[in-house]
């Protein structure tokens, strides 16, 4: 793709669109950059810009950048469907994604995961397993490196492996990775896309470009994609368990993989510190992704024997009087909430609340009725919760996380959880989840411990012991 002096607009300058912009600028282009956001709100990168000769536009978008672009580049934050971008495209200017922009370039096989919940750990495990059978690997994408960075390095992995969003997805046109994989999906993201059928559509764009001669990783346990298969054109390898014969089948602690052509792997869970079977499903889908681009079965269970879990997904903070506190912060909507709460053993003070990206609350009654123990609503979608919910269990409101912690901490008896799982954005407090889960250590750390406090054994079920949910 030549890029010399073709005019360029780049939109949004958050990470991935100061990465695009230094990538385009760097190949000759004539970039111009815009943010509706202004100069004081996005950071020293932008100045970085500024110093390298891009034109910014700032504190707003002007209708006459877009009429006078040759291509448009979208950072997945962007909304693809901006009345602006229709008219570009009706005047033949070409709209595409950063993920577009970097797969036009990259030259390696690419792995690409999406799914409603569980991309985050699925991709880190991919790499982790593809690393430790001695594969040159980078991994990015939705994780919060964007892959635009990787071309611009200098792209000297042998693989690239990849988380990808619906939102990165949306704005695709050539992306075709060697194997795809799609891990569940759930109601998410309903304020950005035009209801559920939408949605499910942007993750089934995965498998678009592939052939005969690529691989689907897919959920044999999720009746969305199964509605959705028949599209799919590349070879197909299921997992689920071990006693319906899928490609990759959990049996306990027991992960078999059976791969055509290929000697079957007996894989072992028991060293594997992800809780719930959720993340047994994750490591699932991730070996066959990494047996399928080349990593081996001893490469494979190392990486899961090392693996450990990353912040802000079930984290225990602290036990305080006999109560553990759990950070599930990353749990932004409905089906991560519920997966999280089926993890307990023991009953559960739920913090809820933030952005409602129009998920159905009400999915979550049966499993708050079976863990909760109270319920503390949390920020602006409190009263789309309190409709759904009320009524189940004790419920408070809470003005800010320390008092929804000192609220949930009332509410607890020894011996139960306390379990921040908004279900919702966090954008009304914060400016990720990941700011949302550290104010929550903050507020757990400022609660005082009774004195002599013993901590009891975890509130949360090993994966192993789940497996009949
Ligand atoms: N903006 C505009 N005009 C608009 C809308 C937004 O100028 O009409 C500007 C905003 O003012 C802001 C910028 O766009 O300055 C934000 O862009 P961005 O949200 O794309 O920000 P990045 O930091 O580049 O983050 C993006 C992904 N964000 C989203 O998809 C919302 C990150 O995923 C990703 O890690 C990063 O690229 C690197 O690839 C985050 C996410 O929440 C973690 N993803 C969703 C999810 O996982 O559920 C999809």
């Amino acid at each position: 793709m030549d890029l010399h002096r073709k005019r360029i607009l780049v939109v949004g300058l958050a990470r991935t669109g100061t990465a695009a912009a230094r990538f385009l600028h760097g190949r000759g282009a004539i970039v111009r950059a815009t943010d509706q956001a202004d100069e004081g709100r996005l950071g020293p990168a932008v100045a970085e810009l500024r110093a390298m000769g891009i034109a910014l536009e700032l504190g707003g978008h002007d209708d006459a950048s877009f009429a006078r672009a040759e291509m448009i580049v979208l950072s997945p934050g962007v909304p693809h469907t901006l009345p602006v971008l229709q008219a570009a495209r009706n005047r033949g200017i070409p709209v595409i994604g950063e993920t577009e922009l970097a797969a036009r370039f990259i030259r390696q096989p690419i792995v690409a995961v999406t799914g409603t919940n569980g991309k985050t750990t699925t991709t880190e495990l991919v790499g982790a397993m593809l690393a430790a059978s001695g594969r040159r690997v980078f991994v990015g994408g939705n994780i919060g490196r964007p892959l635009i960075g990787y071309v611009d390095a200098g792209m000297t992995a042998e693989i690239v492996v990849a988380e990808v969003s619906s939102f990165q997805l949306d704005t695709i046109e050539s992306f075709r990775p060697a194997v795809g994989v799609l891990l569940n999906i759930t109601p998410d993201h309903l304020d950005r896309h035009a209801g559920f059928a939408d949605y499910a559509a942007a993750k089934m764009r995965l498998f678009d470009n592939q052939d005969a001669g690529d691989i689907a990783v897919l959920n044999a346990g999720d009746p969305v994609i199964a509605a959705h298969v028949a599209t799919i054109r590349s070879r197909k390898l299921y997992f689920g368990t071990a006693d319906a014969g899928h490609a990759a089948g959990l049996d306990g602690s027991q992960l078999i993989l059976r791969l055509p052509g290929r000697e079957t792997s007996r894989l072992d869970l028991a060293r594997f510190r992800l809780r719930g079977v959720h993340n047994a499903e994750n490591a699932a889908a991730a070996a066959l992704a990494a047996l399928s681009a080349g990593a081996d079965p001893a490469g494979i269970q190392a990486a899961l024997d090392a693996f450990r879990p990353a912040a802000h997904r079930l984290e225990t903070i602290a036990t305080i009087n006999g109560v553990e506190y759990v950070n599930d912060s990353k749990a932004t909507n409905v089906d991560a909430v519920r997966r999280g709460l089926e993890c307990f053993r023991s009953p559960v003070v739920l913090i809820m609340g933030g952005v409602d990206k129009g998920g159905d609350f009400s999915l979550l009654r049966d499993a708050i009725r079976c863990r909760g123990r109270g319920l503390v609503l949390l920020g602006g979608s409190r009263d789309a919760l309190r409709a759904a919910l009320g009524g189940l269990l004790p419920t408070r409101e809470a003005a800010s996380m320390q008092d929804a912690v000192q609220a949930a901490q009332d509410m607890a008896v020894a011996g139960d959880a306390v379990l921040l799982a908004p279900g919702c954005a966090s954008f009304d407090r914060y400016a990720n989840y990941q700011e949302r889960g550290d104010d929550f250590r903050r507020a757990v750390e400022a609660l005082k411990p009774a004195p002599n406090d013993a901590p009891p054994a975890s509130a949360i079920a090993d994966a192993d012991k789940d497996k009949d949910r």
